[in-house]
């Protein structure tokens, strides 16, 4: 058998077990020992389901891969060209091809489309996001899930938290709302306010770990006078809930070993940095950092600690605003922007207008359909590669399961062009990949990441540890009117009654892959429309027409199109987040207008 991992971008890293004369039955393996030995039904969609691209194509002809690579390289050469990396395999070889850029006067992305606001927001505080590991989530007694899905986005960290006091903070009634014992329905966008609150209450009730903060977090008191900054009944209309929310969810984390599981949703906004920020702030108020069976859980920086050889210095553009039309050259590497990145309409008119657009993927998908040259890759079968995870600490080998015709690895596509283009060539993969396996902690014959702690931060905060906590002492926000929507929203009358617009995941994608969904809408109750109506779901950037279903989960002001509907992000802003450079998906409202309404 042999030992490889699931590519796909999701917290569970989950291990594989193959045989390579049926490379296509998959089966759980033990090397995570948190991912049970069991596998979602992605993993199995990702190798069957979606249209795989086989043959090199050039103007939609078909060519020989040679062919294809020279083309690339021509169009590569002297002429400002620019590399975008998505997220369709996480693989560490992934990054190769910033090696190619790096060498051959390409020009990279710097944030995400992901988790970029909250990480920066946790690096303000902590100085590194380590990660905390499933065995300390299983010590918990309390876990708080804030702007999380586990169901479906996470599902082997369910056994850790099975038979715990669940507490949930999310705009819709998800799976594990309904079985939480107590669900707060915020407004979107309103964490900050929750949990600046909730710390504000903490200490009004002298209830803070004040042994632990005069220790680790000394400035508490300063930040008590910044939680006092903010009106108590103006935040509570504004976000929704009650003193007696606030009343109940302090009383169940008292004296408590508590686990907040934190996911992307909640910093989607151009403030998404302060929002973890103010997370992490309750949670040091309460003492939870450096201690076992606590602590706040997030999408974890899987590098720290690597030395990376892929890391280079080049120009970069921002990823959610990437401005395409100032390149002659694009390639597209393992994602899909066309579909992914927010203003659809922006992005493909500018791709549209890249003289030379390169799509190296493994599907066909709306950028695929775009591209002048496309490059088939290999799937995580038919290549080498390692699997780190942001969801825990096990370091896996992904070995090649099976040899293929198809396609071309990223590292051998680098090492193609640059050949072509007589530059530095690339060393063997292998001795990348050994140098990355060789800084793992080996534990049990294991690997773990290198920046894996048992308790994270229990020697302090920082990148080795003695540093304090910094509390945030800084927030700009006023509620409707996101400072960068209001350069645009003088376009639009408003009207009408306006929804936010959430764009959470489903079980059925991973991100854009599968077109799996049907063009479907969530409202709430009371929206005027029916199941089965056709509505017109309109913001400042586009317009979609989408069959509705009525969600009775649902908060009023809010409604749902999942991401990976096709053209849901017509619908979403063209912004980064002030901190992280990290794409704004949260930060956009719609209206819902009658077909034939204008
Ligand atoms: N509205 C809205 N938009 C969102 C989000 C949201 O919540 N709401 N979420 C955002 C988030 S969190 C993310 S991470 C992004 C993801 O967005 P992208 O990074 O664009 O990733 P995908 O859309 O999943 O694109 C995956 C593509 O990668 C290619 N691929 C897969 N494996 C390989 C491989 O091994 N090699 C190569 N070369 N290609 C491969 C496949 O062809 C596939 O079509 O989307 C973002 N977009
Ligand atoms: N099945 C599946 N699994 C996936 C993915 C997938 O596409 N499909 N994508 C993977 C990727 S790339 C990522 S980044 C992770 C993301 O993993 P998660 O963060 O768990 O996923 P999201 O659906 O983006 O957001 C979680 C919840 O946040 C809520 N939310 C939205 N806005 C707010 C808000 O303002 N406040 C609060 N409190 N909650 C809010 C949403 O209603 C949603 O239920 O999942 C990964 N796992
Ligand atoms: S749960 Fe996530 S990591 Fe595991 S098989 Fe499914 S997609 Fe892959
Ligand atoms: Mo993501």
């Amino acid at each position: 058998m042999i030992q490889t991992a699931c590519p796909l971008d999701c917290f569970d890293g989950c291990s594989v077990v193959c045989d390579s004369s049926h490379p296509k039955r998959l089966v759980g393996g033990r090397v995570a020992p948190s991912t049970n030995g069991t596998l979602c039904a992605h993993l199995y969609r990702h190798l069957a389901e979606s249209e795989r691209i086989e043959k090199a194509r050039i103007d939609g002809q078909e060519v020989s891969m040679g062919e294809a690579l020279d083309a690339v390289a021509k169009a590569i050469a002297d002429t400002p060209w620019l590399l975008w990396r998505g997220s369709g395999n996480v693989g560490v070889m992934q990054a190769v091809t910033n090696l190619l850029a790096k060498r051959a006067g390409g020009v990279l992305t710097h944030g995400t489309l992901c988790d970029g606001a909250g990480d920066a927001g946790i690096v303000a505080s902590r100085g590194v996001n380590r990660l905390l590991p499933p065995e300390q989530i299983a010590k918990s007694e309390v876990v708080v899930i804030w702007g999380r899905n586990p169901d479906v986005t996470n599902s082997h960290i369910l056994p850790y938290i099975e038979g715990k006091e669940i507490i949930v903070i999310d705009p819709r009634k998800t799976k594990i709302a309904k079985r939480a014992k107590l669900h707060l329905q915020i407004r979107p966008r309103g964490d900050f306010y929750l949990a600046t609150l909730l710390s504000r209450f903490l200490m009004m009730e002298d209830a803070h770990d004040k042994e632990w903060l005069n220790e680790y977090a000394s400035e508490y008191e300063e930040f008590y006078d910044f939680t006092r900054t903010f009106r108590i009944k103006a935040i509570l209309e504004h976000i929704e809930l009650s003193l007696n929310d606030i009343g109940d969810f302090l009383l169940m984390l008292q004296n408590r070993k508590v686990v907040f599981l934190v996911g992307a949703g909640v910093q989607r906004h151009e403030s998404g940095d302060a929002t973890l920020r103010a997370i992490d702030a309750f949670a040091a108020l309460l003492g939870l950092f450096g201690r076992e069976g606590c602590g706040v859980s997030y999408l974890a920086n899987s590098q720290l600690g690597f030395d990376n050889p892929f890391s280079v210095k080049t120009k970069t553009e921002p990823i959610a605003t990437t401005p395409f039309k100032n390149y002659k050259s694009v390639i597209v590497q393992g994602g899909n922007p066309a579909e992914s990145m927010p203003c659809s309409l922006r992005v493909r008119e500018e791709l549209k207008e890249v003289e030379n657009l390169i799509y190296f993927g493994l599907y066909e998908n709306q950028t695929s359909q775009l591209a002048k040259i496309v490059i088939p890759a290999k799937n995580f079968l038919e290549k080498e590669d390692i699997r780190l995870s942001y969801g825990h600490q096990y370091m896996q080998k992904m070995n090649r399961v099976y040899e293929s015709d198809i396609g071309v690895s990223e590292h051998d596509f680098s090492q193609e062009i640059l050949r072509r283009i007589g530059k530095e060539p690339l060393k063997d993969e292998k001795e990348y990949i050994d140098f990355i396996l060789s800084q793992a902690k080996r534990v049990d014959e294991k690997l773990l990441s290198p920046g894996f702690e048992e308790i994270p931060y229990r020697d302090g905060f920082g990148e080795d540890g003695g540093e304090e906590f910094e509390f945030i002492d800084d927030f700009y926000d006023d509620f409707e009117n996101i400072k960068a929507l209001r350069r645009f929203r003088k376009k639009v009358k408003k009207s009408r009654d306006e929804y936010w617009l959430l764009t959470p995941k489903t079980n059925k994608t991973i991100n854009t892959q599968f077109n799996s969904l049907e063009q479907v809408v969530y409202l709430p109750k009371g929206a005027l429309f029916k199941d089965g109506e056709s509505v017109l779901v309109k913001s400042i950037w586009g317009e979609l027409l989408m069959k509705v279903k009525v969600d009775d989960g649902l908060r009023e002001d809010c409604v749902v199109i999942f991401i990976g509907t096709k053209d849901v992000n017509i619908l979403t802003p063209p912004i980064s987040s002030t901190e992280g450079d990290m794409a704004c998906y949260g930060d956009v409202k719609v209206e819902l207008l009658r077909v034939g309404e204008v």
